[in-house]
């Protein structure tokens, strides 16, 4: 036994001295004072000694088990002191990189388009995705035979409720509890049961806006929708209607902006035409101010609208609606 502590206490330094981490460290010491260490087996065995030696041994087992504490604690604080024991951090070391997220393109686009028209005086008001066909068709005067409301056309839910097809019963909802004087935009998703192609998704986003009030006019209009598509896309933007028609606007137009790429000239952007459709307007139909109850003598008001990802996809020059719905990192990340 003697013999055997003799031992250890000759080699403990220079074995401390071998462990150059925290978990040699650790097996090191269990090999020592652990539960089946050298110093516990001899501890173990010192009741078959006799008098003299139990003195003997035991105070040398006391003795060295204190200086293997004393110097296992120093290895480990001079090892922490380089960084290498696994329990500190060396913050001269270079980090681990996280991939910063970012806004998505229509977040991005969405914001600008709303900025543009708060900028205007316009509130932004929001109203529910499932709607009823009242709503959604008959308060704004489209007809029960009108073909956007078949079933191809439309998402019908169980009984009267369908998935909203555009933003406009939130106007009508929004008027049924306030009078003119206002300006509203309605941003939100809007549902349609297209085929999906380069163009087309089932889901996608508008913003429509209305402004009612007793003096409200055409040229009020064309005055917001030219702010508008000069601040959205440039300065040198021009714009022009073309009559059309809606069931809720009455006159209505359809608004095409000089293009963004060619500037008019014509190219492959807009089919040689040096025009490009951005949005729908008209001056709200009197019989959309009869639903809700408006006095149709004493209000005038405009209302326009416009698909977001086609607005993004022409500032951006993005050519499939469908990248932006399918989260792929390659693509979200360019923006
Ligand atoms: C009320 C009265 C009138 C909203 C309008 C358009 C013209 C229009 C399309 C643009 C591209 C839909 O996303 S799109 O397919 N929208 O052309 N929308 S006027 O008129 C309203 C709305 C609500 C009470």
């Amino acid at each position: 036994m003697l013999g055997e502590l003799q031992k250890i206490k000759e080699t403990f330094d220079k074995d401390l001295e071998s462990c150059v981490d925290l978990n040699s460290i650790n097996l090191f010491r269990a090999g020592l004072i652990g539960k089946k260490g050298r110093l516990t087996e001899i501890i173990k065995n010192i009741s078959s000694l006799n008098r003299e030696e139990k003195v003997k041994v035991g105070s040398l087992v006391n003795e060295l088990k204190h200086e293997i504490e004393l110097g296992v604690k120093a290895r480990i604080k001079a090892l922490s002191r380089t960084g290498a024991s696994g329990d500190s951090i060396d913050v001269t070391m270079p980090g681990v990189a996280s991939r910063i997220g970012r806004k998505h393109p229509l977040t991005v686009i969405l914001k600008e388009i709303v900025d543009i028209f708060e900028d205007m005086g316009f509130g932004v008001v929001e109203g529910p995705e499932i709607e009823t066909e009242y709503y959604n068709f008959e308060a704004l005067n489209i007809p029960k035979d009108h073909p956007s409301r078949e079933a191809f056309d439309t998402f019908y839910i169980e009984g009267t409720y369908l998935l909203r097809s555009h933003t406009s019963p939130v106007q009508v909802r929004f008027m049924e509890e306030n009078k003119p004087p206002f300006r509203i935009i309605v941003p939100g998703r809007v549902y349609r049961p297209d085929a999906t192609d380069a163009s087309h998704s089932f889901m996608f986003h508008q913003v429509e806006g209305l402004m009612v009030g007793e003096d409200i006019s055409l040229a009020d209009l064309k005055g917001v929708l030219e702010i508008f598509s000069k601040r959205l896309f440039g300065k040198a933007t021009r714009m022009r209607f073309r009559p059309h028609f809606f069931p809720f606007t009455e006159p209505s137009a359809e608004v095409d902006i000089s293009c963004i790429i060619c500037g008019g000239a014509g190219c492959r952007v807009c089919s040689n035409k040096g025009w490009l459709e951005v949005l729908g307007a008209g001056m709200v139909n009197p019989k959309v101010f009869k639903y809700v109850k408006y006095g149709h003598e004493k209000y005038t008001g405009f209302a326009f609208g416009m698909g977001v990802e086609r607005i993004a996809m022409l500032k951006y020059g993005i050519d499939d609606i469908r990248l932006f719905f399918e989260n792929d990192f390659r693509f979200l990340r360019q923006f």
